[in-house]
């Protein structure tokens, strides 16, 4: 663009043509040319394609377009820009309004709404009901193991009466007295990580059956001795088990329960007190009170019974109470003997020349 004036179409109205007026004196101002300008001024009867630089150099009602200044497309109603914000969660709507004026230029205000709706999914890690009727239920009583009062006994009905204790009447070795069970041990699926194993290493062991929830020994029937024990804080103990054998060896077989168990982890050696299924030979059965020392047996008491039989189950039971200790099997057949007041310890099961199997093991301890 030069500083010179162009040619001036002619004027279509007289609004255009003030509009002119002003313009071509803003202009020849503009280009130091002012004294023309009031020539050009007086004179100026046409108005049309003025040049320009800025949209301003222009009348009013006129853009600068290509340096020329041209009717806008638009005048009042020249759309403006807006801008909308919307914040929300889910959905969000914004709308804009904006007001244009000649220039183009826009304000825009903006709200947004929002509406959000959200759904989670979390997951938990959390103790399940232990007495849930679908939980573990040894003797399918429908009480679940951790919540029966005799977790190996059937008793529906958990009745529980002449004490005080937790022990129902079905299970409860003192009917008269207080007792709790410190340990019940069903094999479904797991050990407790307390039990530990006695016995030659490499020979003796026990794994837990799962499927039928049993211990079995994996010693087999000519191994001399393997015993699995738990501690028991308690002096005076009852251990109860539910076991058979499951081969019997061609030498002298005990398939037993202890009281009392008092070596380390992984002696091979032990002290205690057992109450055992024993066969001297394959068509004697006999139930045994043994006191052992350095795992040499001491018989306190021994009675005859029917030879026992692979695949046969029986409960054993032996007892602690002060000085006196009991053997028993299946409730029934009972050999007593008087010993020496014991210490805590452990209690255990175990096989002796045969492989065995235990279905459970509960203990219980004087409360009163
Ligand atoms: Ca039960
Ligand atoms: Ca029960
Ligand atoms: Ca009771
Ligand atoms: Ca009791």
């Amino acid at each position: 663009m030069s500083g010179r004036a162009q040619p001036e179409p002619l004027c279509q109205d007289r609004a255009v043509a003030l509009g002119c007026r002003e313009h071509v004196h803003r202009w020849l101002r503009s280009t130091g040319l002012a004294a023309a300008a009031v020539l050009v001024a007086a004179a100026c009867r046409l108005v049309g394609a003025l040049p320009c630089r800025l949209d301003s150099d222009c009348p009013w009602g006129q853009r600068c377009t290509a340096t020329v200044c041209a009717a806008a497309s638009g005048t009042d109603d020249t759309p403006g820009e807006g801008e909308g914000e919307g914040e929300g969660e889910g959905e969000g709507e914004g709308e804009g309004e904006g007001e244009g004026e000649g220039e183009g230029e826009g304000e825009g205000e903006g709200e947004g709404e929002g509406e959000g709706e959200g759904e989670g999914e979390g997951e938990g890690e959390g103790e399940g009901d232990p007495c849930d009727p679908a939980a573990a239920d040894e003797d399918v009583d429908g009480i679940a193991d951790a919540c029966d009062n005799c977790p190996a006994t059937y008793n529906p009905d958990q009745a529980n009466s002449g004490d005080t204790d937790s022990v129902g009447n079905a299970c409860d070795p003192r009917p008269d007295a207080d007792d709790a069970i410190v340990l019940f041990e069903s094999f479904n699926g797991t050990m407790d990580a307390a039990w530990s194993v006695i016995g030659p290493a490499g020979e003796c062991g026990w794994d837990v059956d799962a499927a039928q929830g049993r211990l079995v020994s994996t010693l087999d029937e000519t191994t001399n001795e393997c015993i699995v024990a738990f501690p028991v804080p308690d002096a005076d103990v009852i251990v109860e088990a539910q076991a058979r054998y499951q081969a019997i060896g061609a030498y002298v077989c005990n398939l037993f329960v202890a009281a009392r168990v008092t070596p380390a982890p992984g002696d091979e050696v032990w002290d205690g007190y057992s109450c055992s299924a024993r066969m001297p030979d394959a068509a004697t059965g006999m139930l045994r009170a043994f006191s052992f020392d350095d795992s040499s047996g001491t018989s306190l008491g021994e009675v005859l019974v029917a030879p026992f039989a692979e695949g046969e189950t029986h409960v054993l039971r032996a007892q602690i109470d002060g000085d006196q200790l009991t053997c028993a099997l299946d409730g029934s057949v009972n050999v007593a003997a008087a010993s020496g007041t014991w210490t805590a310890g452990r209690v255990a099961v175990g096989a002796f020349n045969a492989r065995a199997e235990f279905d459970w093991v509960v203990a219980y301890a004087r409360r009163d």
